[in-house]
């Protein structure tokens, strides 16, 4: 009997050990709702590469502008010099919620420490931070206070890669770097800096480099066990393993909408597209290459009909402004969110897949939305098979709610009349309630 008891005990402890590892693909273990809710957020790449703009002593640097350093080997005692031009007088946190906030934006993702090493924070552990520059505020506590403000959740990117630590930098490969060194005393130490309650609420932890060849799975491990028992609620991102090995509570497809399923995509995976405005993440002055309100709309519709988050960049100025080919289209993105936003936040992927005419998004089983991009001449129609026992309680244009469409069944298919004039040309949305 007593054996009985120890083998019961002990085998439930096994399994309770099964139950904490938190590792992806263990999922579940984590809540995800309010990121998979949010469903849209702002990416932010600020650091001491958006002074160059682009450019290295009157050169144009190719690529993309937060990699200037090493795209152009540009020589570090220069590079690390900007930290003394680092005053973003034109900065106001406040404003850059508020931005976010106005387009529809439910979190607001910012580069703490890109790949060159800089922080934008007060570190402890570096005199390579914001302390050193004529600025000397921590941007991330700014950020934070203008967050709470405007109800937007501050979510943290943190880079593994580090140019500047002599440690991990490629610039300073030999035998006696130490990697181990570098992780357990400089990138632990910094993140429980940001994580352990100086900076509020954190919604997440985005990890970014780890392709490097001298980061490790366990290092990954070792680093999300860390964080998780410092904050279990704080979600991570899926770039702490190896490309074999992931590790992290969803997936970061980018500048691409994945189509689904995948190798590492399921349908029921949490995910988040990370997408440019224009070519660039860092600010770069020459590159104009803006998506149009209608592009990054659409896409945010794409992306939700698949399941998925949109988590769209902006890189400001070296003085704080986010450029206006920004702005501008945030505005108009947030014009839309303002009367069809129902349509997106805390929806799920169609059952259906896509329409001719467009895409659908659903809540729960009560609510269809029709994301209509090819405005149909006459009726619009669509098969309810997926909801063929359940009726039809109301349609309506979320941009005219209070006005039924005329609408009715035959057999299985669900017909509507339309408005003669296509209401939105980006995407017109309509709301169908089942009882
Ligand atoms: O190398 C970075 C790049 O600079 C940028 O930060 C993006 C954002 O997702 N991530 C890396 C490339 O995958």
């Amino acid at each position: 009997m007593k054996r009985t008891i120890i083998t019961i005990l002990v085998f439930i402890i096994y399994l309770g050990s099964f139950a904490q590892k938190p590792h992806y693909p263990e999922k579940g273990k984590k809540d995800l709702t309010w990121f998979q809710e949010a469903k849209f957020g702002m990416f932010i790449h600020w650091g001491l590469y958006s002074i160059l703009a682009g450019e290295f002593e009157g050169k144009e640097i190719p690529g993309i502008g937060e990699w200037a350093y090493k795209r152009a080997n540009l020589p570090t005692d220069k590079y690390e010099a900007l930290v003394k031009e680092f005053n973003p007088i034109k900065f106001e946190a406040e404003q850059w919620a508020k931005t976010a906030k106005d387009a529809g934006m439910k979190y607001l993702l910012i580069t703490t420490k890109h790949h060159d090493g800089f922080s934008l924070f007060d570190s402890k552990v570096t005199k390579y931070d914001i302390m050193s520059s004529p600025y000397k505020k921590d941007i991330i506590k700014e950020l934070q206070l203008a967050c709470k403000k405007h109800d937007v959740k501050l979510c943290l990117y943190y880079s593994i890669i580090d140019w500047h630590h002599k440690d991990v930098s490629y610039r300073h490969r030999d035998s006696k770097q130490d990697f181990s060194n570098y992780v357990q005393n400089y990138m632990k130490p910094q993140l429980k800096e940001l994580l352990s309650g100086d900076y509020g609420e954190i919604g997440m932890v985005w990890f970014d480099g780890f392709w490097e060849s001298w980061w490790t799975a366990d290092m990954g491990k070792d680093v999300y066990d860390y964080i998780y028992k410092m904050n279990p609620n704080i979600i991570i991102n899926d770039r702490l393993g190896k490309p074999k090995n992931i590790i992290g509570d969803y997936i970061t497809p980018e500048q691409n909408i994945p189509a689904i399923p995948t190798s590492t995509l399921k349908e029921d995976d949490c995910w988040e597209t990370v997408l440019t405005m224009n070519n660039t993440w860092g600010y770069k002055k020459n590159d104009d290459n803006w998506k149009s309100p209608r592009e990054i709309i659409r896409t945010l519709i794409e992306i939700a009909s698949r399941g998925g988050n949109l988590t769209l960049n902006v890189g400001p100025t070296g003085e704080g402004l986010i450029p206006e080919g920004s702005t501008d289209v945030l505005k108009k993105v947030g014009q839309w969110m303002q009367v069809n936003g129902e349509a997106i936040y805390g929806t799920s992927a169609s059952p259906i897949g896509m329409m001719p005419w467009g895409r659908i998004t659903v809540q729960g089983e009560k609510k269809m939305f029709l994301h209509i991009f090819e405005y149909p001449r006459k009726e619009l129609n669509i098969r309810l098979d997926h909801w063929k026992r359940k009726k039809v309680k109301s349609v309506r244009l979320l941009s005219k709610p209070k006005q039924q469409l005329e609408n009715w069944r035959v057999g299985i298919e669900l017909r509507l009349n339309l408005p003669a004039h296509c209401p939105d040309e980006i995407a017109t949305v309509i709301e169908v309630e089942f009882e």
